[in-house]
């Protein structure tokens, strides 16, 4: 197995993120990489790849054009605009206001372009999500290309990045980006299969109304768990998406007696749709240990949620999502990575 990931990550650091009361550094930090990196070398899965050149042109299907084009210049708007320090939202078009009053000034476009205060941009925000992307798409390509499986260790992650709204740590949407390379190289239909404790809600949108791609998220309960507005059991998607969509909703405190139930049902949905690859939202934070989560995985359950993905029999892509209990990450990832290897 090949694991492609990018330096550029690096410079995405020093963010901040809106929390209960506070303005806190971001869970999801460069060190996440330094843990995965290190549990790969120690496995000896296999070669490092960089990701290679990729033009923005997936991402600006995927996605609302304007909304990658902000994301390229919301920094450079940001400091232009006088502000120092990390570029947070304050006000978002909700409810009774207007969603479609394009704002020109930055410190309203922030909002425009976003569902929380959980994205916000520094110097090196811009070139770690762009490399995030090509790297997500350099692992399409190698499962595309003939791999059984392929490792796309993106940083910063893309599940909640919506067709035109940032939040929740995720600027393109990674994952969803490398389902739509995979249809354009000749996959007639994908399944996105998303294990991150969060709902899956940026990826939803956006193949909601679509069948050839179809989705799956096994997640906490919006009533109590992030992101809250999106994730419950009765969104099948709709138009020709209608049967396309499947959200498993769990309380929190579940364990993998129930998860690996859930999982079990995706996978037997996944089989009955019929797909050519899969692309699996890789979160860790179904971690017992995980600080901002709330299910109680264990480390020996991550080898056995590899081994049941790869009795699919497909080629699947990993891509990154969350995981915050930092030290365990690593070790929970390559888990799952030696479980689908050794199955
Ligand atoms: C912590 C609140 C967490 C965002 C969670 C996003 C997880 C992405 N202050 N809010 S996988
Ligand atoms: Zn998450």
């Amino acid at each position: 197995m090949k694991i492609v990931w990018s330096p550029a990550h690096l410079g995405h650091s020093g963010h901040v993120e809106l929390g209960a009361g506070v303005i806190e550094p971001g869970f999801e930090c460069p060190e996440r990489l330094d843990f995965v990196l290190e549990a790969w070398r120690a496995a000896g899965l296999g070669p490092e790849l960089a990701p290679a050149f990729h033009d923005l042109g997936v991402a600006g299907r995927v996605h609302a054009p304007d909304y990658v084009a902000f994301l390229g210049e919301a920094w450079n708007l940001w400091t232009a605009a006088g502000y120092a320090g990390p570029a947070l939202p304050m006000v978002w078009p909700t409810h009774n206001l207007r969603a479609d009053l394009r704002p020109e000034a930055i410190r309203a476009l922030l909002g425009y372009y976003s569902f929380d205060g959980g994205a916000s941009f520094v110097a090196g925000t811009w070139d770690a999500v762009a490399a995030s992307y090509a790297t997500a798409l350099t692992g399409a390509d190698l499962v595309s290309g003939g791999e059984r499986v392929a490792f796309a260790a993106c940083r910063p992650p893309g599940h909640h990045a919506g067709r035109k709204t940032a939040g929740g740590y995720c600027y393109l949407n990674n994952a969803a980006c490398a389902a739509e390379r995979l249809r354009d190289r000749g996959a007639a239909r994908v399944a996105v299969l998303d294990v991150d404790f969060h709902h899956g809600n940026g990826t939803q949108e956006i193949f909601w109304e679509r069948s050839d791609v179809f989705f799956a998220s096994l997640h906490g309960d919006p009533r109590t768990e992030y992101p809250f507005f999106l994730g419950a059991a009765d969104e099948i998607g709709a138009g020709a998406g209608e049967g396309f969509n499947l959200n498993l909703p769990m309380r929190a405190g579940s364990g993998f007696e129930v998860w690996g139930a859930a999982l079990d049902a995706a996978c037997r949905r996944i089989a009955e749709v019929g797909v050519d690859a899969l692309v699996v939202s890789l979160g860790l934070d179904t971690f017992e240990g995980d600080p901002i989560s709330h299910f109680r995985l264990r480390r020996e359950d991550y080898p056995k949620i590899g081994a049941r993905l790869s009795a699919l029999g497909l080629p699947t892509l990993f891509v990154l999502e969350g995981g915050y209990a930092v030290a365990d990450l690593g070790v929970n990832a390559l888990g799952v990575l030696t479980g689908f290897e050794g199955a």
